[in-house]
């Protein structure tokens, strides 16, 4: 079943750039910086190696890949390998979040941060990468799966679009400063913004100005929702009723009643949630809940690096422990394209790329 659940296209939105890293990647960053006495390799390299890890951790270990990331060379490496990653399990659409970073000693601001994730994306040479947003008007409709094929003969395609994330830790005037770059970026592909972070850091509040002039100006909002316990902001957070959230693990009633008929679509990342133990098993999951009440859902790998997971992984994942045959699979890879945050152009391109391969899938 990982093997077929590999083949099938599939569309994830919901992975964090500096999550996704390579081990091999992180850890010859790592060496490279403990060659030059930055830090000392061996405490790194335990960190790294280490499996299991609460949600606290998960945080320690960003602050540690952040400092052995936050350069532009880094940064666009990173980028080049997290798209070959996904695009060589299949996946034909990846919205790739990121959080725009300041790093003085690199001479490094937000701005020339993502200007290097853009070069990442175009360095990107073993597969077609779409990146840049085309307005409908001018798009050329030259997919590549014209052959009949969706993958195979012709080379691959992926689209990527950009999410600008706004983490907790930040100023109200941080975040404008993000969302502001997400405008200029649209060009670009930025299609929206996240907001992520230590959900025990930081308020609503703080995000809010930039989250609602983010939505004003035309950007899709996507939230981390409910990771821990906090009743109040996950009721703010749905009143504001982004375009989708990631997580719910700390959902009570009212919140499901509120969600449920808002029909916001919400990022499934299951290994991640067991990892950090957000929910305590599968069996208990709201993925069950939510798939049967047929609220729109989307499986998602979070941070494919920091919990060595893959989209494949994670769709066999939901197969196995919620019974899911290959159809079921299928529809729900292919009703991700009604979530996506790019236009209407990509969308028609998905749907029929997903009904190509519909054709030649054994299911
Ligand atoms: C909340 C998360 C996260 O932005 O440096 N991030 N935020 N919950 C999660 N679930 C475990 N996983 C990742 O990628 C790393 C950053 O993404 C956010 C955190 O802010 C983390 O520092 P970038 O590319």
């Amino acid at each position: 079943m990982e093997e077929w659940c590999k083949t099938i296209p599939k569309i994830e939105l919901h992975a964090h750039l500096n999550g996704s890293i390579r081990d091999s990647t992180l850890l010859e960053l790592a060496r490279g910086l403990g060659e030059k006495g930055t830090i000392v390799f061996s405490d790194v390299e335990k960190v790294i190696l280490k499996n299991d890890r609460s949600l606290v951790e998960v945080f320690k270990l960003f602050d540690l890949i952040h400092l052995i990331t936050t350069d532009h060379e880094s940064v666009s490496r990173i980028t080049k390998e997290v798209v070959e990653d996904f695009a060589a399990e299949n996946v034909v659409y990846l919205e790739l979040r990121t959080t725009p970073k300041r790093n003085d000693s690199k001479a490094m601001s937000k701005e020339s941060y993502m200007q290097a994730v853009v070069e990442g994306l175009r360095a990107v040479n073993n597969v077609d990468v779409d990146f840049a947003c085309k307005l409908d008007a001018e798009a050329t409709g030259n997919s590549h799966y014209d052959n009949g094929r969706y993958s195979g003969a012709e080379r691959k395609k992926i689209y990527v679009r950009l999410l600008l994330s706004i983490d907790r830790r930040e100023s109200t005037e941080a975040a404008m400063e993000t969302v502001k770059l997400a405008l200029q970026m649209k060009h670009l592909g930025v299609v929206g913004i996240d907001l992520s972070g230590n959900p025990v850091i930081g308020e609503w509040k703080t995000f809010l100005p930039a989250l609602k002039f983010a939505k004003e100006q035309g950007l899709s909002i996507t939230l981390h929702s409910g990771e821990v316990p906090n009743a109040e902001e996950v009721h703010a957070m749905l009143d504001f009723l982004p375009g989708r959230i990631g997580h719910a693990c700390y959902f009570e009633e009212d919140h499901w009643r509120k969600l449920k008929s808002s029909k916001i679509p919400v990022e499934i990342c299951l290994t991640s949630n067991i990892r950090t133990e957000t929910i305590p098993s599968l069996d208990v999951h709201h993925f069950a809940d939510l798939y049967s009440s047929e609220h729109p859902i989307t499986l998602c790998t979070d941070d494919t690096g920091v919990f060595s997971t893959s989209l494949s992984h994670e769709y066999n994942l939901a197969a196995s422990a919620f019974g899911l045959a290959k159809k079921e699979m299928y529809r729900l890879a292919r009703n991700a394209v009604n979530f996506i945050f790019a236009g209407s152009q990509v969308k028609e391109e998905l749907e029929e790329m997903f009904a190509l391969a519909s054709k030649e899938l054994e299911m």
